[in-house]
């Protein structure tokens, strides 16, 4: 295992620790939450389903999204996604997305340094919160991503993908739904 994964890994059991989660920290405190959605996940309208897409968007699946800022480590941030109501058994890609949810549907990925300009070269996991997750037996699942990067205020959104994972470059397939997350 790589340090810096420790010692991502590390801060993640830290920032549970103290019960950032829960909402404790005041903001703008280390690990302090800064956005936290739960909300009814709203599916994409132009979703086209095709042989290859398993999964009927219109599920009416919850979720909640947990965002947690660390200034103290060089600007990191933690996201965490939790939905229920998927199919069992199933993964799917998902990503923290710029913008709001009636705004194309999310727009473009939030990518740092710059979000007003994302580029492909920095289609990755270490400039991009990537959320890829699988669902339970219960249909429910779980992400959690640490970034190297604090994600600016703003109307952002969690979309979820047709696809099972995140490919090189970003890409993930279909927008299948989308929950807004407001920084
Ligand atoms: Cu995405």
């Amino acid at each position: 295992m790589r340090a810096a994964t420790r010692g991502r890994a590390a801060w993640i059991g830290a920032a549970l620790a103290i019960g950032v989660i829960a909402g404790t920290a005041p903001a703008g405190a280390d690990g302090a939450v800064v956005a936290t959605a739960a909300a009814s996940v709203t599916p994409n309208p132009a979703f086209v389903a095709n042989a290859t897409d398993a999964v009927n968007p219109a599920l009416g699946a919850g979720a909640r999204v947990h965002i947690v800022v660390n200034d103290g480590q060089g600007g990191q941030t933690l996201v965490s996604l939790e939905v229920d109501g998927l199919p069992a058994g199933r993964s799917f890609g998902a990503h923290l997305h710029r913008d709001s949810c009636s705004s194309a549907f999310g727009g473009p990925h939030y990518q740092a340094p710059d979000p007003a300009s994302p580029v492909a070269a920095n289609a990755d996991a270490d400039h991009e919160a990537w959320l890829d997750f699988t669902t339970n037996a219960a249909g429910r699942g779980r992400a959690l991503a640490v970034v190297p990067f604090e994600v600016q205020p703003g109307a952002r959104a969690v979309v979820i993908h047709q696809g099972e994972h995140t490919m090189a470059g970003g890409t993930a397939g279909q927008r299948l739904a989308c929950i807004d997350v407001s920084i």
